[in-house]
């Protein structure tokens, strides 16, 4: 158990918009340090909430910027001041170029609301129902240079109803992202994310039917802890 007072690990929340991640992140109370939350949009909600909970907010609008590498360096100024042990895409809404990402390779980690590969990029749950699917859902990844391609840490699916439409179908999958999300990152700052040949394996998951690990409306896995 860490000392009182002892560091905890740092980590910096990328946003875009409404925050609802971030605030399931702060709720879950992980051992790390939310050391900033940075926006690329000055009026995303998620910096509002980031400064009523007393957490160091930045604004890098990409819009006042020549080009992408120039966003990228100014952002990625603004994340190391930090020194983060991982950073977190919370409903951050701008791709990275490969440069970027090897900057932070390993420690980068994204939520997307989709069962990736399926739906990768924008629109996912109007182009899921267009589709006629009946399940779908969310998955958290590392970030690689290919969009939304990067590996699978944890996945849930829940389920598409005859009458759904974009908005409750979003926040159907929205509910799963917020235990999905909390439990990644404590995995990773737990070191129990093994990488072998693009695959992850969670180090000691809980058994698959090992009471309470299932949900009614949604398929989780690997299984919370
Ligand atoms: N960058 C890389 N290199 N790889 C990933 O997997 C990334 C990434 C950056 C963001 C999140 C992603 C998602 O979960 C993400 C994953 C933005 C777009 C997009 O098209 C697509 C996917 C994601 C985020 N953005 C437009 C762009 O030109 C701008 C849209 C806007 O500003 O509203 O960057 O879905
Ligand atoms: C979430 O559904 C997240 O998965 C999605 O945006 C929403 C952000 O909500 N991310 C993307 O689509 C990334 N392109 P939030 O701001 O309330 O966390």
């Amino acid at each position: 158990m860490p000392l009182p007072g002892a560091a905890l690990p740092a980590i910096v929340v990328l946003v875009s918009g409404r925050g609802t991640n971030l605030r399931a992140l702060v709720a879950a109370e992980l051992p790390c340090r939310i050391a900033a939350v940075i926006s690329n949009r000055p009026e995303a909600a998620a910096l509002a909430f980031a400064r009523e909970q007393g957490i160091a907010t930045a604004i890098v609008d990409h819009v006042g910027f020549a080009s992408r590498a120039a966003f990228e360096h100014e952002l990625t100024t603004q994340i190391d001041l930090h020194t983060p042990t991982l950073v977190v895409l919370a409903g951050f809404m701008r791709i990275f170029s490969p440069g970027f990402v090897a900057h932070y390779a390993g420690r980068l980690l994204n939520i997307h609301p989709s069962l990736l590969p399926a739906y990768p990029g924008l629109h996912t749950h109007r182009r899921a129902l267009a589709d006629g699917v009946r399940v779908h859902g969310c998955t958290v990844h590392f970030v690689t240079d290919a969009l939304d391609s990067g590996p699978i840490i944890v996945q849930a699916a829940v389920p598409v109803h005859d009458d759904d439409n974009e908005d409750a179908l979003s926040a159907r999958v929205l509910a799963q992202e917020h235990r999905l999300y909390p439990q990644a990152v404590r995995w990773y700052l737990e070191r129990r994310l093994d990488l072998a040949e693009g695959r992850i394996r969670v180090v000691d998951a809980p058994h698959p039917r090992r009471p309470g690990t299932r949900t009614a409306d949604a398929l989780i896995w690997p299984a919370l802890d």
